[in-house]
């Protein structure tokens, strides 16, 4: 059976204030419905489903202080204390799996599951590179950042969530699907030799190769891998349900097949599905789609 572990741990993490659409708190909720247990259930996994963290509604709040970072303090709080739940998780030996809300969770989550393990290799399945800093980020938002943070660049409230030491190395960090990033990201990304699968790449070699050399990078001296998939990776024709849609994505087709040869590779240890925004979907479209691909990362075949 292509996972090993056969008990997992669902968090929800109902964050909406790391982006600019309202809504995507009720991800986790649409998620659940779209059957996320009982197919996990079917695939012989234990799942224990451990509800939603607490996010406090934050009215508009102006940037913090001498930053441009938005909703920064409520941010904070809730990574804290998603570090610690996640940590908590994976110190049973369970796997943990959450489910958001928006991008910004992934620095509870790596901050967390990164305790665990001495080197953790990440693939970042997403349009966006999300490593902007408050120098570079366009928008003010924490969900454009996560990924600098777990590398450890960003606000001090924000890197010194976990240990406070970076939760992961750029070379083992590779982001699959990009066609949205961002001049200061460009920079970032080059400076620090990370490896970024554009859609050009996607096109050109097939999605089997690409998943192939994600891999090698992402679990070559590494003690698991942990997996993060921003639903927009997928072309909006497929996942309507998502903040910042970008044309040009990956299929579904291709999206399965990336998670099922994740699941044949057998090194994730850790995952989080996260930006399905209900109030943008079409028939909680793009929260099937998650689970689709949750069911395929954790084994299911059609034949
Ligand atoms: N790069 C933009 C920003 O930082 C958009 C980020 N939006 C995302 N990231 N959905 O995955 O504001
Ligand atoms: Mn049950
Ligand atoms: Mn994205
Ligand atoms: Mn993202």
């Amino acid at each position: 059976n292509p996972n090993r572990n056969r008990n997992v741990t669902v968090l929800g993490v109902p964050m909406d204030l790391g982006a600019d659409r309202r809504g995507v708190d009720m991800g986790p909720s649409a998620i659940r419905c779209a059957g996320l247990e009982r197919r996990l259930e079917a695939l012989g996994y234990q799942v224990a489903d451990e509800g939603d963290l607490l996010v406090r509604r934050a009215k508009p709040q102006p940037a913090a202080p001498e930053t441009n970072l938005k909703y920064l303090y409520e941010i904070v709080r809730v990574n804290q204390e998603l570090c610690e739940r996640v940590s908590g998780v994976a110190a049973s030996g369970r796997f943990p799996l959450v489910i958001g809300g928006d991008h910004s969770i992934a620095i509870g989550t790596l901050a967390g599951v990164s305790r665990h393990y001495g080197s953790l290799g990440v693939i970042w399945y997403d349009t966006h590179g999300d490593v902007n800093t408050a120098e570079t980020s366009p928008s003010g938002n924490i969900h454009g950042m996560p990924l600098a943070v777990a590398l450890g660049c960003g606000h001090p409230l924000l890197t010194s969530i976990g240990s406070g030491k970076a939760a992961i190395l750029p070379e083992n960090v590779v982001i699959v699907g990009a066609r949205s990033i961002d001049p200061g990201e460009k920079l970032f990304l080059k400076e620090r030799g990370i490896r970024v699968f554009t859609m050009q790449e996607i096109d050109r070699l097939g999605m089997a190769a690409v998943m192939e050399q994600a891999l090698a990078i992402a679990a070559k001296d590494t003690d698991g891998v942990h997996l993060s998939v921003d639903l927009d990776a997928l072309d909006p024709s497929f996942a309507p349900g998502v903040g910042t849609p970008v044309a040009g994505g990956i299929s579904f087709r291709e999206s399965r097949l990336a998670m099922e040869l994740l699941s044949e590779a057998d090194v994730v240890v850790s995952a989080e599905f996260v930006e399905v925004n209900p109030t943008l979907d079409v028939r909680n479209s793009t929260a099937k789609v998650a689970v689709e691909l949750i069911s395929s990362l954790f084994g299911e075949r059609i034949y």
